[in-house]
């Protein structure tokens, strides 16, 4: 009987380097290869621009695949377990403890581990960074919020950036957990931080150039989803032009919220006077922003400031529900308490009625719920918003007065990115 042969496929562009590796399995025997579902190839190497569809048809048609399964965690356990191959095959160049895993697993009933070099033919480097390219283009990187709310089964987790640094920041960090690279989904571009790192107050003074300088700038060395803190969104003769920028750049949403006149950071709650806007204007908005809108990909979300300004749960399901009716796509429930009850039952009673439209969260007072429990209220992305910047400014002033106190900097060395580092961090 012919020994049966496993591989996993991660690579959306398939280039001869990755034709040599199946030839190579192809001749130990019949070869399955698994293809990571969408859900997978998210949590290793972000989204991917062909669907799990698109890339099993294009490997099932490669000469030597017998068939292509679906391999929808990172994992091997699951896969061994149930082909029990005669041989697994892969690449020597391995992520985390994997390797030792799989090893582990095959020994268990006989079955062997088969390694071949990974290709460096620099002539295949080309095809790699096409497909990087790609997802820095604005059709790309555009839909990539609709896509991955429709592919993940928990919240989105999106941090805030506010400049090229704090942009890599939110693309390159990653944990490495069991059966995940656990990583952010995208990134926010908050009012508050924005307008904080140049000095200014958040109150919609940093005007709409200076914030797409910021979201250029940060698009210039990312790929990942942007949401927008579109604060008011201005006069509705301007938002609709806003909307045209925002989606021709590449943005994917912008959240916009229900007040008028001069806005405050919301965290003020009611020790700033601030005006919500009428339902029926804001409703008015977001009608105008939708038809204004050119493309499928972008999302306006409504957020609403009922809770914020202490006007009730009532008035915010009110509202929830016209602004859905209105045409957003998606609801941002804002709160600044320090327990998250009011947002949960505020999502409770919003699902009850509408169960798809996502559900945005920014949890900075409410801190300590979790996002696997925020998953269980229906809430589809959850936003940090301010983390970076505020964890940045401490540090910062901390070095300018130590500085100051010693009359040189041999003390803040430690406290200091080694100039080597720095150098080479870019
Ligand atoms: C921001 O980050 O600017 C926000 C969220 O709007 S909050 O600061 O909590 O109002
Ligand atoms: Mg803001």
């Amino acid at each position: 009987m012919a020994k049966t042969v496993f591989l996993s496929i991660g690579a959306e562009f398939i280039h001869g380097g990755h034709i040599a590796i199946i030839e190579k399995a192809a001749e130990l025997g019949e070869l399955t290869v698994g293809v990571l579902s969408d859900e997978a190839f998210m949590s290793y190497r972000g989204y991917p621009v062909l669907t799990y569809e698109e890339r099993c048809n294009i490997i099932s048609h490669i000469k030597g695949v017998s068939r292509v399964i679906k391999k929808d965690t990172l994992s091997y356990d699951k896969i061994i377990a149930e082909l029990r191959p005669d041989y697994v095959v892969h690449s020597d160049r391995w992520r985390g403890k994997s390797r030792e895993k799989v090893q582990k697993l095959l020994q268990q009933y006989g079955g062997e581990l088969v390694e071949f070099p990974y290709t460096d033919k620099s002539e295949y480097e080309i095809f790699d960074r096409q497909a990087e390219q790609l997802r820095y283009m604005p059709e790309i990187r555009r839909g990539k919020l609709r896509r991955a709310l429709q592919l993940a089964d928990r919240p989105l987790r999106v941090l805030e950036a506010h400049n090229g640094i704090t942009g890599l920041i939110v693309e390159k960090t990653q944990v490495e957990k069991e059966d995940e690279i656990r990583q952010f989904d995208a990134m926010w571009i908050s009012s508050l931080c924005d307008s904080t790192a140049k000095g200014k107050p958040d109150i919609e003074l940093v005007d709409m150039t200076s914030r797409e300088n910021t979201i250029n700038e940060i698009m210039e060395v990312t790929t990942k989803p942007i949401i927008l803190d579109g604060d008011t969104g201005g006069l509705i003769e301007h938002f609709v032009y806003r909307v045209k920028t925002l989606e021709r750049m590449g943005v994917s949403a912008i959240i916009i919220e229900d007040k008028i006149g001069l806005k405050k950071n919301s965290l003020f709650g009611t020790d700033a006077a601030q005006q919500q806007d009428s339902i029926e204007h804001f409703c008015e908005k977001i009608r105008a922003g939708k038809a204004a809108q050119m493309t499928k990909d972008f999302m306006i979300i409504a957020r609403i400031e009922s809770l914020i300004l202490a006007k009730g749960m009532e008035d915010a399901l009110k509202r929830a529900f016209a602004y859905v009716e209105a045409g957003a796509d998606g609801i941002m429930i804002h709160s600044k308490d320090k327990e998250p009850d009011e947002v949960l039952e505020f999502c409770e009673k919003f699902r009850e009625k509408c169960e798809d439209v996502p559900i945005v969260v920014v949890p900075t007072t409410y801190n300590h719920i979790t996002e696997k429990e925020l998953g269980k209220y229906g809430v589809n992305i959850i936003i940090y918003a301010n983390h970076l910047i505020r964890s940045a400014f401490p540090a910062m002033n901390k070095v300018a007065h130590t500085i100051l106190e010693n009359e040189r900097s041999l003390e803040v060395d430690e406290d200091c990115m080694p100039i080597k580092e720095i150098l080479t961090l870019i």
